[in-house]
């Protein structure tokens, strides 16, 4: 399958003891020119097509129902003609139904928790799990990471791919990884300060809290050795990535990806932090519109579709993220060939309507970030009445503010009321309250609070 690289890399990995970091040998892939990348991409396409065709009976039957075999792939543009895979039809398949090999060659699963009922189960074959160490290599790499950095990994470990993902990838690159997993936040900021640990990694909520608890303990962070932080699982704004990395004294880069697909490794910013590169040379994108379903060209907004290239267990022909966002081709300034994509503001399901406006919890989080004398902790809860959507914003206001009532207080209130409907065009119900009293993330962030199906009181 890697048959491209495979064992020169592994002498090289060994050979390369760069402390200072520079080019990874493992991302070597990330700088194929275009027409390289292009033949390794129908190679692994027309492979995993008939891979898939041989063995799931889902995507075989809806081949045969558009009268397409394998042999319709002659060029990457005859993608478009193949079907889409959903999550429902994961869910549908629960639990081993869209696999594409025996149980024998599995030697992993992980699952998502869906939000109602089953979960969604994915799999890997010992090689998925080394294609999936040798991408979150590259998204290291692409992040700075080197021999002699200490990773402290606060990702989830268990049927969350977050923590092993990194894991992996952390090892394989060569550095030091703590396995700290989720929560037990003292003692996470405890490990951070004895062992000098210089990447964090973690989703953005969670490092929001942690720097709010290391304040509280008397922990400086800026005053430590972390340089580094690794995030990703969920979105967020410009306006969060200032505040983690002004008070951590740190530089914190995007990394996106999803189970489906193989976990964190899809893609990942770099030091320019200006879009993500995708690892196109094993998960092909395309964008398209939600409505219709057609292939948008590089550049416009749409829904995120990947195809995987080389992963057996389980294989993803064209399956729809939901996320949405839209490819870079222009070259990156740090060199890399392969394709970026904007950061994923929003998922084409997030999306609610109050008043006849669309909204997306992102834009809150855009407009309180910008005003000062609020904290980065904030939940939108959504009710109705008299078959009206209502919208709800809590946000945590500074001690200062907090302490100093009434007059600081209303302060926030107009400048917070002002921005919000200047970004979202419509006035919410805003409510300052006291810090700490929003439930703190170890993982994703719940922000949406979706009260509108409940019988109203009374
Ligand atoms: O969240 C995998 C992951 C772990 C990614 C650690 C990055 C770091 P799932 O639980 O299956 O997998 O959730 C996937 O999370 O479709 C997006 O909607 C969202 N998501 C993931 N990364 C980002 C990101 C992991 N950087 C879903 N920005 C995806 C915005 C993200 N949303």
């Amino acid at each position: 399958m890697h048959d491209f690289h495979a064992k020169d890399i592994v002498m090289l990995r060994e050979l390369w003891n760069d402390r200072k970091g520079g080019f990874h040998p493992a991302s070597a892939p990330d700088y194929l020119p275009e027409s390289a990348l292009q033949r390794l991409q129908l190679g692994r396409l027309q492979a995993v097509v008939a891979h898939a065709y041989e063995n799931v009976p889902l995507f075989r039957s809806r081949m045969e129902a558009r009268g397409l075999n394998p042999d319709a792939i002659r060029g990457l543009e005859d993608l478009q003609n193949l079907p889409f895979t959903v999550k429902d039809d994961l869910r549908e398949s629960y639990p081993f139904g869209l696999f594409a090999t025996p149980m024998s060659e599995v030697v992993r699963l992980h699952a998502s928790s869906g939000t109602t009922g089953k979960p969604t189960v994915v799999a890997y074959t010992r090689d998925d799990v080394e294609v999936w160490s040798e991408v979150m290599t590259r998204t290291l790499a692409c992040c700075g990471l080197h021999r002699g950095d200490i990773l402290q990994n606060a990702f989830g470990y268990g049927l969350f791919t977050g923590g092993l993902g990194a894991h992996y990838g952390a090892e394989t690159l060569g550095a030091t990884v703590v396995p700290a997993s989720g929560g037990n936040t003292d003692r996470q900021i405890m490990l951070i300060r004895d062992f000098g640990v210089t990447v964090l990694a973690c989703t953005p909520s969670y490092f929001t809290h942690l720097i709010e608890r290391a304040a509280e303990l008397g922990v400086d962070l800026r005053e430590q050795p972390l340089r580094i932080g690794i995030c990703g699982a969920e979105p967020w704004t410009d306006g969060m990535r200032q505040h983690i990395e002004q008070t951590a004294g740190i530089r914190a880069y995007d990394i996106y990806g999803l189970s489906e697909i193989i976990g964190p490794g899809v893609a990942s910013e770099c030091p320019e932090q200006s879009g993500l590169h995708i690892f196109e040379d094993h998960f092909y994108p395309e964008i398209i519109d939600p409505e219709t379903g057609a292939v948008l060209p590089d550049g416009e907004e749409g829904e995120l579709v990947i195809t995987t290239l080389s992963k057996r267990a389980m294989p993803m022909i064209r399956y729809r993220t939901r996320d949405i966002t839209a490819l870079i081709r222009e070259p990156c300034a740090c060199g890399r060939t392969i394709r970026r994509m904007r950061r994923i503001g929003r998922r084409s399901d997030d999306m609610f309507i109050i008043r006849g406006v669309n909204v997306y919890p992102s834009q809150v989080e855009t407009a309180l970030l910008a005003v000062e004398g609020t904290l980065p902790h904030y939940q939108i809860i959504l009710t109705r009445a008299h078959g009206l959507d209502q919208m709800a914003v809590e946000v945590e206001v500074t001690p200062e503010v907090f302490s100093d009532k009434v007059r600081a207080l209303e302060d926030v209130r107009a400048r917070l009321g002002k921005a919000i409907e200047h970004t979202l065009g419509i006035r919410v119900d805003l409510r300052l309250v006291e810090p700490r009293s929003i439930a703190r993330s170890e993982g994703k962030a719940k922000r949406v609070q979706d009260r509108r199906n409940e019988a109203s009181p009374g």
